[in-house]
């Protein structure tokens, strides 16, 4: 096992990773920016090192000072958390070359997995379904319509190098293709610094659902069953859940066992999410995959009792995987609510200042992760995500019932949240008859 750990984010996620060796014995040295010196992060590890002024760009994205700062307090692994530099290949290559252990996988796969049409043809290679589209990235705007028309509108133009929303254009139809193409291609030029796109049949409203993977670097993988990640606002998830009211046993164990082969495929290693779209005739596709460790493991724990951060740690350190596949047994339901310091009244515009009252839920099923405390100050600087409300339950019903008295029970002061709009998004029919797609949020407000 590692002796000592650099744990290179902030805010919630950094205070969980630190939770994590300190469980397994291992030492912690965190980074912190000058805005963060007085965050918990920085108290709870062992040791912290300043890496630079508040923006982001000059301190938890300077691979040089972070490097440096593992290298200076003889760290042996690195943790990135999510954000940040997870999912930069060049910064996991780094580590390597520096003899530190970038906990997540191989930065290759970082690297083939970035590229979007690469992971689908790949994927679609292993038998998983994928949604229909081009075979290959598009460079001529007049193959490209030629392209759209043969699948037949609506499509979907998307970044080869994108995710998360950016660079996404629906069309419906001929004539506004062209146009749609090059504000496709400049945004995907500046945002990835890659114009490369590719084209898919748009589908109207549907899931959004994926499936965490664990694989230790032996070639043994499994799954510990999917989250349902429907309701989010520009491409932004505001709640998670774990099972989703979608899925089955037969359609769990089909969707699981394609999302393993596909990353015994590749080589897959760490912890990882297979990402899919489900229609509304409950068909399901291969989207994309994430390398790191997201947001929304918490749900994924409560019901399946791994803890997938300590699992991603030790096999980073060349642990076997704990689990068979026969071992995971999921256990209820659990949800996550994101708490930001957002104003929802407001379009959700992002709210800043001291936190000068704060009290946190409890009771049974209740789990917070968060690094604020009384006298907090929530900057402009850094993500708007101040809080993970987690509620688990014997079922469906239970879970939300919980999340909903923790809700009323937490108090945030000084600064506007998004709980006033989950606690309306639990009184939504739609949501209580678990009827949801990733249009909901849009409906409703
Ligand atoms: C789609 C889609 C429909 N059809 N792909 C959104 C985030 C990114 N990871 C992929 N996303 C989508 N991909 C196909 N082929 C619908 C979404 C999508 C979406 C698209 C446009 C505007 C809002 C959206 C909200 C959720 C999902």
């Amino acid at each position: 096992m590692f002796k000592r750990v650099l744990v290179a984010n902030r805010g919630e996620i950094a205070l969980r990773i630190i939770r994590a060796c300190q469980e397994l014995g291992i030492e912690t040295v965190s980074v912190h920016s000058e805005i963060d010196e007085d965050s918990l992060h920085v108290r709870f590890s062992d040791q912290s090192v300043c890496i630079g002024p508040p923006q982001s760009q000059s301190s938890y994205l300077s691979t040089k000072e972070i490097i440096s700062a593992c290298l200076v307090t003889n760290c042996e692994a690195i943790h990135p958390g999510y954000g940040f530099l997870a999912e930069n290949a060049q910064f996991a290559e780094m580590c390597e070359s520096n003899g530190i252990t970038f906990i997540g996988p191989p930065y290759e796969i970082i690297r083939r997995m970035g590229d979007k049409v690469y992971a689908k043809s790949e994927m679609e290679e292993t038998g998983i379904p994928v949604i229909p589209g081009s075979k290959e990235a598009i460079s001529k705007i007049g193959s490209g319509l030629e392209i759209a028309k043969d699948i037949g509108f609506p499509i979907i133009i998307k970044a080869a190098f994108g995710g998360g929303g950016k660079g996404m254009r629906i069309v419906t139809e001929g004539k506004t293709f062209k146009d749609a193409f090059k504000i496709a291609k400049t945004e995907a030029e500046s945002s990835f610094g890659d114009g490369s796109l590719y084209i898919e049949k748009y589908i109207q409203n549907p899931r959004h659902i994926e499936f965490q993977i664990l694989s230790d670097n032996y070639g043994n993988a499994i799954h510990l069953g999917e989250r349902e990640c429907s309701i989010q606002r520009r491409h932004q998830k505001l709640l998670e859940e774990s099972p989703s009211t979608a899925i089955d046993e037969a359609r769990r164990a089909k969707m699981g066992r394609l999302a393993v082969r596909g990353m015994k495929k590749i080589g897959y290693r760490s912890v990882g999410t297979v990402e899919f779209i489900v229609d509304q005739q409950n068909h399901f596709y291969f989207m994309e995959m994430n390398t790191r460790i997201q947001v929304e493991h918490p749900v994924t724990e409560f019901v399946t009792d791994v803890d997938l951060v300590k699992e991603q740690i030790k096999m980073a350190a060349g642990a076997k995987l704990a689990f068979k596949q026969g071992d995971i047994k999921l256990k209820g339901v659990a949800i996550e609510a994101r708490i930001n310091a957002e104003d929802p009244e407001k379009n959700f515009m992002p709210s800043v200042g001291k936190i000068d009252g704060f009290h946190i839920p409890g009771g049974p099923g209740v789990r917070v992760d968060t690094h604020l405390y009384s006298g907090y100050t929530v900057s402009q600087y850094y993500d708007s995500l101040i809080a993970k409300l987690i509620t688990h339950g014997s079922d469906r019903n239970e879970a939300i019932t919980r999340l909903r008295r923790a809700l009323n029970e937490f108090v945030i002061e000084g600064i506007k949240t998004t709980i006033p709009f989950h606690l309306k998004l639990l009184e939504n029919k739609n949501f209580i008859d678990g009827n949801i797609h990733t249009g909901l949020v849009d409906e409703m407000l």
